[in-house]
């Protein structure tokens, strides 16, 4: 058993960690930047080390200073959160050769998912149901990239091999902008990833992003924890997320989770993962494949009783899955909404003092969150600040509990996202269930 954990991240996540570690026992080490002191898990945690500077470069995604931590405090594992680098696979690499275990999949399996061309490639393989498309990166052959995009029939969309999460995609309508479309794609590309390989893809027009949750152990064990509906979103951030997802029935969960699982099985993936779908006229279609813990774990926590950032560590020390398929039954529908420290309308960062912080409670409501009373948001970091979340028996009791927690939630001294998702829980379209990924940036009207 793991002894010690490293947390590489910061905010709430690393609180989450820490938590967990608690929970099984191990001691943590927080490590943080120069302006990251105050943070709750770092004034918690068994032993802290500042890492460097404010800016990010310099302290969470340094690698030779994080793995300095590690020595001097004689960690046993490395938990890199989301973000930063929790998908950097030469990361998760130098972790290993320092003789620490990385908690999460092999670094081989961080590299084959990274690359979006490679993923696709193995999970069409493996049976998961893709996007119709190129199959490959795009060749030099001007005639057969035209004759491509006809057989797959317009419109299209090209992608960056080594984006995902929104980088790097055009759409193309015609044969006419298609080819300048690939040539600046794939200069954006070469200048923002190192990578110029860009792929095509059939374009759907009004998907839902529904994403698989799947948990492996190192001995060919998976099992999937249903999905996740994580529509409601803008500019690619992520505002509510939902589980289950409104409206997939549980043939279509047990069919779409089972080829996730045996993907896992087949591909020797060790961890928790995500599948990201689109979902469109009933169909699933695989986009890319996520190796961390996402912001959005919650909402399965709360309707499969798993605590996915325990089950993580667990696996990643090297036991056997803890759960078998059969003992994962989701019980009622949970919410989250993201708590962001920005203008509600202008959505421009809010970083400063909390002067006023009141949590909400009751039944079936959770807050993660790091912030506290007289805790200063620092300007440097993403401006997620915690996460509401809402669960009930069924969809409408989630809502009504959410409504309830927006509503007895206070922050004060910054501007927070509060009252948009206050008029969003009041939203029929949403309220109803089942909106595709446009349908906040145009009620916005971006
Ligand atoms: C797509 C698509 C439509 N058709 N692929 C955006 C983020 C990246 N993960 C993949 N993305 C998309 N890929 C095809 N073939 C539309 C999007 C997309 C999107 C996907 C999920 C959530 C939000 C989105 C917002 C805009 C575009």
């Amino acid at each position: 058993m793991i002894e010690k954990i490293l947390i590489a991240n910061r905010g709430e996540i690393a609180l989450r960690i820490q938590r967990a570690c608690r929970e099984l026992g191990i001691k943590t080490v927080a490590v943080h930047s120069d302006a990251d002191r105050e943070l709750k898990h770092v004034l918690l945690a068994d032993e802290s080390v500042c890492i460097g500077p404010a800016q990010s470069r310099d302290s969470y995604l340094h690698i030779p200073a994080i793995i300095s931590a590690a020595e001097v405090t004689d960690t046993v594992a490395i938990h890199p959160g989301y973000g930063f680098l929790s998908e950097n696979a030469d990361f998760a690499e130098r972790v290993e050769r320092s003789g620490f275990v990385f908690i999460g999949p092999k670094p081989d399996t961080i590299r084959l998912m990274g690359d979006k061309v490679s993923a696709i490639r193995a999970m069409k393989q493996a049976g998961v149901p893709c996007v119709p498309g190129s199959d490959g990166p795009l060749d030099d052959d001007a005639k057969h990239t035209l004759q491509l995009a006809r057989e797959i029939g317009y419109p299209v969309i090209i992608k960056a091999a080594g984006g995902g999460g929104g980088r790097g995609m055009r759409v193309v309508h015609s044969d006419a902008t298609l080819l300048n479309a690939i040539s600046l794609t794939k200069a954006e590309a070469g200048a923002a990833f190192g990578n110029d390989v860009v792929y095509m893809e059939k374009y759907l027009e009004n998907p839902r992003h529904v994403e698989f949750q799947v948990l492996a152990d190192s001995y060919g064990n998976a099992i999937h924890l249903c999905e996740r509906d994580c529509s409601m979103q803008r500019r690619h951030q992520k505002v509510i997320e939902e589980a289950p997802a409104p409206g997939i029935t549980a043939e279509q969960r047990e069919r779409i989770g089972r080829r996730c699982a045996e993907a896992c099985s087949t591909l020797g993936y060790r961890g928790l993962g995500t599948f990201e779908f689109l979902y469109q006229d009933e169909e699933f279609y695989f986009i890319e494949m996520n190796t961390r813990v996402q912001v959005e774990h919650p909402v399965t926590e709360m309707i499969t009783g798993v605590d996915l950032i325990k089950e993580q560590i667990l696996v990643a020390s090297g036991e056997r899955l803890r759960y078998s398929q059969d003992d994962i039954v989701p019980r009622g529908h949970a919410i989250e909404c993201r708590l962001n420290a920005e203008h509600p309308e202008t959505f421009r960062p809010s970083p400063g003092r909390i002067e006023e912080f009141h949590a909400p409670g009751g039944p079936g409501v959770r807050i993660d969150t790091h912030i506290y009373a007289g805790y200063v948001v620092p300007p440097y970091y993403d401006s997620m600040i915690g996460k509401l979340i809402a669960h009930g028996e069924d969809r409408g009791s989630a809502l009504a509990r959410m409504t309830n927690a927006l509503r007895e939630t206070i922050i004060e001294g910054i501007d927070t996202n509060l009252p948009l998702h206050r008029q969003l829980l009041k939203d029929a379209a949403f309220q109803q269930g089942g909106i595709n990924i446009h349908y906040l940036e145009k009620k916005l009207g971006l």
